[in-house]
């Protein structure tokens, strides 16, 4: 009697021990699966080529960017005043000061910082940084 016993505890730890070692196996498997599927691939950046500075609550924002050579920056008047855009090469003003909803563009082809101001509004300024 005391062997079948014997043999008794013993499948019995046996059959645990692969009982075990099988509910393992079904964790991991569903863990790798998941996340896998959690992981998310940053959007590619890609803006073509254009930078945009709003003008809004009498500033522009942001008020520093910064292009490549060649590159376009285009202001766009979302305040309700009229504001204009000043620097020593370029400047929107000829044509009076952009109202709401108006646009800007100057094309930076050399390196440099580009200051510039809105005349309207003294201490309303922006730089641009070609590099
Ligand atoms: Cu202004």
């Amino acid at each position: 009697m005391t062997r079948l016993l014997a043999l008794l505890f013993a499948c019995l730890a046996l059959g645990l021990v692969a009982a075990g070692c099988g509910g393992d196996d079904d964790g991991g498997d569903g863990g790798s699966g998941s996340s896998a599927d959690t992981q998310e691939q940053p959007a590619p950046a890609a803006e073509g080529g254009g930078t945009e500075v709003s003008m809004k609550d009498i500033k522009f924002n942001p008020g520093e960017v910064t292009v490549k050579p060649g590159d376009t920056v285009t202001w766009t008047n979302d305040d309700t005043a009229g504001h204009d855009v000043t620097g020593d090469n370029f400047k929107s003003g000829d044509a009076g000061a952009l109202q709401t909803g108006d646009t800007f563009e100057h094309t930076f082809d050399k390196a440099g910082t580009f200051d510039y101001v809105c005349t309207v509004h003294p201490g309303m300024k922006g730089t641009v940084k070609v590099e």
